[in-house]
């Protein structure tokens, strides 16, 4: 048996022994046997005598020589992930030459085959697939690459930088050389060698910078590729008005493909896209496709400085980058439209699989301490709730404090590798602000509950708030310290007017909750203040407001907050379904409520995309995050009455408001229309649980709409309400669509939610459909990944839900680990369940725990899993 995977640990850091300046690398882009030639300027990095030690898995290594002499077999140690050289002069040029087998790396990192095409995914540890190389962020080297490809099967020949020479070569090859002025970790290289459309537009930048701009996606797709392009324009605009950051090079590009393990790589200049990131038009995506890809496109563009001008020191101040560019491309989101629509969207998030993650044996801090594979870092935690902490920041200084503080960050440190810490003393220093007891935000794992308790003294006409604060252990942190909570406020009186209270601790609406237990009082209270708390879900905690259903009812009727008027309705159906949980009882939704909900259909001025979030009630999944036992069963029934229960009290309304808002005319990607299709939408999601002949026909047309968007709704419609006509549309869409993998994609994940008892034998089927493969990620995700998070089919008492993702993870275990870990995840939780899961459970985890070969990806989560 091999040695077992080792653990990093962030406070072992230590500076590179060596330094490198320049890369030259020479490719000759083959299928089986690609040769790369890296010549590097190498630099001893202080006063010692140490070998230089490079990274290197996967890879036949060629040659090695120093300033130009071929070192012999003595002159340095080979193992299976190093190659170390003794005697190095303190400077010299070192050359190395690999060769690598691009068509059989199904992992997807390094350099591999997506399609016809050649690409590269370097980060986190990728680059270390294609040469040998000090494979850490802060190495930081000028890059210039030439390829070298067959002419007509890849006549673009793509690298990061600017393209320098190119021309033709013997027997129908052709090369480019790329030179990237900006020094830049390994992790940010890339190159791409393919046959593609090709579309181009321009954007000049506030500093008059002429910059192509070029977007390579799969032939014959070029009419998908507009909306990504003016999302990349906007994206550009953006971060010049709002951040005042510029683009720096004279040409970014954008190539999609097919194949890849997440969403998109920001390499310099040169974005590898997942294709499901670019590629849009009304037929083949929905809007939420849109928007993902305006957020996506963004996010990558924001890199550019948030990642790779300022890049990270070492892998686990990751969340350096991740946190702040999700932040980043969150509020571009909110400045281009729907701003509530967004928020609830990213609460969302966090709640379900954020929290889920916070309480799982794998929770660790946004800045992790302890490392097997960096791939398994790429978590909700890092980036979302890494995303809740520097807006959390941004609420405790507001935007022009929260400016200085970037506009110092990047004065600072552009150009260097650096940590969390150094952009937290960046914010500090141009606030003048302590930040010491924040920083536990970036120490500490796990969800902190806040309990808030309130009186009010009519006679003094004093409010009080008695907050208290709690964070659960986490593995390896049993105690926790007491978080600096930024907590925004509102209050109302009785009738709903807004209510001005006076607190010497009251900073624009915003309290800072810094103790286990801390009274706040507030006075000028001439009535009983309805109080809203944590508006715009201001700091990532759970929130125990200890709220009466008439109190929840109040804040639904006034607030102005979207966040807590959407809550206000979540905590009433969460109350609903605990209570037949715990009961044993039919769930009953009270006649207030559904009063309110009525009332609010019917109001002429409200936003019907916040209307359409009101009446979606939580995922079983989110429902499961609020039981430390998890009685899967109880809340599958509850949350399936719960919508009966909503569809069939609303019936009328729901009704009209179909009706008044079902589509008329042409489809159009705009808010206000967006926003009508998600109410009309959600209306007919409820409206399908009824059989009736009329609803059946509504269903019917509207499978025929004119976009995806629409088609797609009443597809779901039909199969989530086990709909008479489910099985008619799920023929009839995949007949439709079988040539279109993306929209195929969709097909596969409605079935795989679906809440049926039929869905594992299903999913079953489905992964020998044709529209289904092991190789491509997306497929996996689609399918098995939606299966993961259908709560009460995953968890079958049977165990059979179990046993078909443990039998895919061991496939992927040697194809792809990071696929395989994804599926993982919420496997992990055995501890949660009752004694017959849990047995079922750590069975299926102790069998993969045993399998030869286990990728650190999947020994990293088996094993703290088993810890527990
Ligand atoms: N930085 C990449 C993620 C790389 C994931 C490596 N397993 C995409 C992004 O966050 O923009
Ligand atoms: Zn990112």
């Amino acid at each position: 048996m091999s040695k077992l995977p080792t653990a990093k640990y962030r406070l072992d850091y230590q500076a590179p022994d060596f330094l490198i300046d320049t890369v030259d690398l020479d490719i000759e882009l083959d299928d089986h046997a690609s040769t790369i030639r890296n010549v590097m300027r190498v630099r001893r990095n202080g006063q010692h005598q140490r070998p230089l030690v490079l990274d290197g898995e996967n890879m036949q290594l060629q040659a090695v020589a120093i300033n130009g002499e071929t070192l012999t077999n003595d002159q340095f140690q080979q193992t299976d992930a190093e190659l170390t050289i003794t005697g190095l002069p303190d400077e010299c040029e070192l050359s190395i030459e690999t060769l690598v087998d691009p068509a059989n790396n199904t992992a997807l990192e390094g350099l591999y085959k997506s399609g016809g095409a050649f690409c590269t995914q370097c980060e986190a540890e990728g680059f270390r697939r294609i040469t040998y190389y000090l494979d850490r962020p802060d190495v930081l080297a000028v890059f210039t690459t030439t390829l070298h490809a067959d002419k007509s099967k890849f006549p673009y020949l793509l690298a990061n930088g600017n393209p320098v020479a190119q021309g033709d070569e013997a027997q129908g090859r052709h090369f480019v050389t790329w030179h990237d002025p900006h020094p830049k970790p390994c992790y940010l290289f890339a190159v791409v060698a393919g046959d593609f459309d090709l579309l181009e537009d321009t954007f000049t930048t506030m500093e008059g910078r002429h910059v192509d701009l070029q977007l390579f996606v799969d032939k014959g797709n070029l009419g998908r590729a507009t909306f990504a392009m003016e999302s990349l324009k906007a994206s550009m605009k953006w971060d010049e008005e709002r951040f005042g950051l510029a683009y720096d090079l004279d040409i970014y590009m954008v190539v999609a493909v097919n194949f890849f393990n997440m969403g998109a790589m920001e390499n310099k200049g040169l974005n590898v896209f997942n294709a499901k990131y670019v590629l849009a038009d009304s037929r083949t995506a929905t809007d939420q496709d849109f928007l993902n890809i305006e957020s996506v496109i963004g996010h990558e563009y924001f890199h550019n400085w948030t990642g790779n001008r300022i890049t990270c020191r070492d892998w686990f101040q990751l969340s350096l980058k991740e946190g702040l560019t999700v932040f980043r491309d969150q509020e571009f989101s909110g400045d281009m439209s729907m701003r509530p629509v967004h928020r609830i969207n990213d609460v969302r998030i966090m709640r379900t699989h954020q929290f889920a993650e916070d309480s799982s044996p794998m929770a660790h801090p946004i800045r992790p301490d302890k490392v097997i594979e960096m791939n398994n870092f790429y978590t909700v935690t890092v980036y979302n709730k890494g995303a809740e902490v520097i807006r959390m920041m941004h609420t405790l200084l507001g935007e022009s404090g929260f400016q200085a503080g970037m506009k110092l960050y990047v004065e600072r440190h552009d150009g260097q590798a650096v940590t969390c810490e150094d952009f937290i003393s960046a914010m500090e220093d141009a606030n003048q602000i302590d930040f010491t007891q924040f920083r536990r935000w970036y120490e500490q794992a796990g969800t902190p509950t806040v309990r808030i308790k309130e009186s009010y003294d009519e006679t003094t006409q004093q409010y009080r708030l008695h907050c208290t604060q709690h964070t659960p252990a986490t593995p390896g942190q049993p105690e926790k310290q007491p978080f600096h909570i930024p907590m925004r406020v509102q209050f109302y009186t009785e009738q709903g007017d807004a209510m001005q209270l006076q607190c010497a601790d009251l900073k624009d609406d915003v309290i800072s909750l810094q103790k286990e237990e801390q009274t706040f009082v507030f006075s000028g209270a001439t009535s009983k203040p309805v109080a809203g708390f944590f508006a715009g879900f201001s700091a990532p905690v759970r929130i125990d407001a200890g709220y009466t259903e008439g109190q929840l009812l109040n804040l639904l009727a006034y607030s102005d907050d979207p966040f807590i008027g959407w809550d206000s309705a979540q905590q009433i159906y969460l109350r609903a379904i605990k209570s037949a949980v715990s009961n044993d009882s039919p769930l009953q939704l009270s006649g207030d409520a559904i009063e309110a909900l009525q009332h609010q259909l019917t109001q002429p001025d409200r936003d019907p995309a916040l209307l359409a979030l009101l009446l979606q009630i939580p995922s079983e999944e989110a429902v499961s995050g609020e039981y430390e036992q998890i009685p899967v069963e109880a809340i599958h029934s509850a949350c399936q009455q719960l919508k009966v229960q909503l569809a069939t009290e609303l019936k009328t309304t729901l009704w009209q408001t179909w009706k008044a808002f079902k589509p008329s005319g042409e489809y159009q990607f705009n808010a206000d229309d967006i926003a009508r299709r998600m109410l009309a939408n959600t209306c007919l999601s409820y409206l399908a649980l009824h059989p009736d002949a009329e609803i059946e026909q509504t269903l019917i047309d509207h499978f025929k709409a004119d976009n995806l968007t629409d088609e797609l709704a009443a597809l779901q419609a039909a199969v989530m309400a086990d709909h008479q006509c489910a099985a008619d549309f799920i023929d009839q869409f995949a007949e439709r669509w079988q040539g279109e993998a993306l929209v195929m994609d969709k097909w596969l994940a409605v079935q795989a939610a679906a809440p049926h008892a039929n869905t594992l034998a299903q999913v079953k089927a489905l992964t020998e459909h044709a529209a289904f493969s092991y190789d491509n990620p997306n497929r996996v995700y689609a399918l098995l990944a939606t299966f993961t998070h259908n709560l009460a089919q995953l968890h079958r008492a049977d165990g059979e839900g179990y046993r078909l993702v443990t039998e895919v993870i061991r496939r992927l275990n040697e194809s792809n680990p990071q696929v395989a870990s994804r599926l993982l995840s919420s496997l992990l939780q055995w501890k949660r369940f009752d004694q017959q899961r849990q047995d079922l459970l750590k069975t299926e985890l102790q069998a993969l725990r045993k399998l030869p070969n286990l990728a650190n990806d999947l020994f990293e989560k088996v094993e703290q899993s088993l810890a527990e």
